[in-house]
């Protein structure tokens, strides 16, 4: 599929390699888009952003150096036919990780996120997350299921026990009435794609609800304009840049204590020149650059 020339370039920027004992980040992908009820793709995810991931600079942005991070990738896990019955075993899985590395995990559609969180709730039980997204996915039924994209978060606090109120919501503009009466009743901040793009205060609010916790990252691609990601299950008109997202990234999370990332729902068989997986992983580097250069 690929036209780029990698030749002499060495995956996830020559950083991978590490014993998992000793690493820094952990990766894991879970290629699954089962839920996925709009069009599938995420399941090609992992192995895309795995194969272009040596294009990646192992230095920030800012110029800021990653090189001294240990990476171990657990390669890609399996759920099996059904999230509904396979988010467990992946969540053990996960959960075995030591909690000094920063986890982060490749969808996948953004019902992978279950077992991702289930497990960092157990990892960290302070655990406060970020769930960056066009959709709050918070339905308790759609599309003919409760295992389906729109279910995602609902699904994923279900198992965790992590409270709602401990959930920031970013870059929204997608509502279920369901979904938005579940944010007003349980006390979560949602703060739209319109508030992120518009004012500069709002990623400071969030960094104020977040501050000082330890935090996981939820990053739905389609938080992302489709112009920056086409490569999505379901796009929607009106997101962020890939500049207003890092940016936001790095304001909104810097008192906190990062403990994991899942990057979800790129679908590569939509994507076009590869600039979705490609904003993926500079999303990656960038958090890890966040992650790495924030404990010094
Ligand atoms: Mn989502």
């Amino acid at each position: 599929m690929s036209k780029i020339n990698l030749a002499g370039l060495m995956p996830w920027a020559g950083l991978a390699g590490a014993p998992l004992e000793t690493a820094d980040v952990v990766l894991a992908g879970i290629p699954y888009d089962g839920s996925a009820v709009y069009r599938k793709g995420a399941a090609l995810a992992p192995m895309r952003i795995r194969d272009l991931s040596p294009i990646m600079p192992p230095v920030t942005e800012d110029g800021r150096p990653l090189g001294g991070i240990k990476v171990h990738d657990l390669g890609d896990l399996d759920v099996g036919a059904e999230i509904e019955s396979g988010w467990s075993k992946v969540a053990d899985q996960l959960a075995g990780v030591p909690p000094t590395a920063l986890l982060t995990v490749l969808g996948g559609d953004h019902c992978t996120a279950i077992a991702t969180l289930a497990a960092q709730a157990r990892r960290h039980p302070d655990l406060a997350v970020l769930w960056i997204d066009a959709h709050p996915d918070l339905c308790d039924f759609s599309r003919g299921g409760r295992w389906t994209c729109g279910c995602a978060m609902r699904r994923a606090l279900e198992v965790s026990s992590i409270g709602p109120a401990r959930v920031v919501i970013a870059g929204g503009r997608d509502y279920d009435p369901e979904e938005l009466e579940f944010i007003r009743a349980r006390g979560m901040l949602l703060v739209s794609a319109s508030e992120l793009a518009g004012e500069s205060g709002s990623a400071r609010m969030v960094a104020d609800a977040l501050d000082g916790k330890s935090l996981h990252v939820s990053f739905d691609i389609d938080a992302l304009d489709p112009a920056f990601a086409p490569g999505t299950e379901i796009p929607s008109a009106g997101g962020l840049s890939s500049r207003q997202a890092l940016d936001f990234l790095r304001i909104a999370t810097a008192g906190s204590k990062l403990v994991g990332l899942d990057l979800v729902e790129v679908s590569p068989p939509f994507d076009n020149g590869d600039i979705t997986t490609l904003a993926a992983l500079k999303l990656i580097f960038e958090f890890w650059g966040m992650f790495w250069h924030g404990k010094r």
